[in-house]
């Protein structure tokens, strides 16, 4: 029943995309003091502490969709995540940048309601591209945990169970849309030294392609250029084919609210570039045709209240009040 209503909810959302009669737009308010969200490898261990207590306690929250029995909060952003990917509402057209940006927010106010009082915290693959898998992200003790393993118990060789760190015996329920509990899985892709060629993919957010997508001076050129590679390039590099960051429910691994931060600080800074015609810049065509307004309505299927895209595009502004470090 409760899927059956989800499912009308999207469809009545695909054919009214502008209404905003369901939507929650935020209070008029100034955003005098904007939080920081900062690079975790430049974080102090308490606040590193503090981030994994909270996302281990998303797990002891109950779920806001109740889609599926023994659910969690932790559960609920993959499972959203998967159900707006397929049919495709937030990837490969202008919303993807706003729509991440929201939840990411979203994430971050969850992390709040477990305890955490700092800001969204982002893994900086631009300046690490060249050895990824030496980042501090995957610190074992202050970290997300490392590569998964096809020896470790568990989820059989489709899945490679991540055997260290804070989220070893970490379970997602769900599996790219289906309801598959399995063990937390990463696959990190090979690098191939004799092409020159970084691990986990690292070209594909190096220098040269970083400065290809900076390059762009319009919204309808840059979204495409950064959510293809650089953004692209890192799922697959560290979903490779059996791994939680490669299928739609992504955001079952944590890191993955650590790298669309990134995504968003890149964003960000493009827009700071040219404030003035930047920061409300959007534009380009919908998956269903239309063309792309700040009125458009992002869901959010009961995680949150969808929000109105014009109210996430300025950081300092709307439903927002964050810079980066
Ligand atoms: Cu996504």
């Amino acid at each position: 029943m409760k899927f059956l209503h989800l499912v009308t909810l999207t469809t009545a959302a695909l054919a009214l995309p502008s209404d905003t009669r369901s939507v929650t737009r935020p209070q008029a308010k100034t955003c005098t003091s904007p939080k920081v969200r900062k690079n975790w490898a430049k974080a102090t261990s308490a606040e590193k502490r503090s981030y994994i207590n909270a996302v281990l306690c998303l797990t002891t929250k109950p779920s806001r969709l109740r889609v599926a029995t023994h659910t969690t909060l932790y559960d609920d952003f993959g499972y959203v995540h998967s159900q707006l990917t397929n049919p495709q509402r937030i990837h490969g057209e202008p919303v993807f940048l706003p729509w991440h940006r929201y939840f990411v927010q979203v994430y971050e106010d969850a992390l709040h309601s477990c305890g955490y009082t700092g800001s969204a915290m982002y893994w900086d693959w631009v300046s690490e591209w060249a050895a990824p898998s030496k980042s501090a992200v995957w610190d074992p003790v202050l970290g997300f945990g490392g590569n998964g393993s096809d020896s470790a118990d568990g989820n059989g060789p489709s899945k490679l169970r991540v055997v260290n760190g804070p989220f070893r015996n970490l379970r997602p329920t769900y599996w790219n849309g289906a309801v598959d509990p399995h063990w937390l899985s990463r696959d990190w892709s090979p690098g191939h030294p004799e092409d020159g060629q970084p691990e986990m993919i690292g070209n594909g957010y190096g220098p040269g392609i970083m400065d290809e997508v900076n390059s762009w001076t319009v919204y309808e050129r840059f979204h495409p250029a950064l959510e293809s590679s650089p953004h692209g390039a890192v799922h697959a590099g560290v979903g490779g084919g059996r791994g939680d960051m490669g299928p739609t429910s992504s955001p079952n691994d944590p890191i993955f609210f650590l790298h669309h931060t990134m995504v968003d600080k890149v964003w960000w800074q493009w827009q700071q570039r040219d404030p003035q015609n930047r920061t409300f810049a959007y534009k380009g065509v919908r998956n269903d045709g239309q063309n792309a307004t700040l009125a458009d309505v992002m869901p959010m299927l009961g995680l949150a209240a969808d929000g109105v895209v014009r109210d996430y595009m300025d950081t300092k502004g709307g439903a927002l009040c964050y810079v980066y470090q």
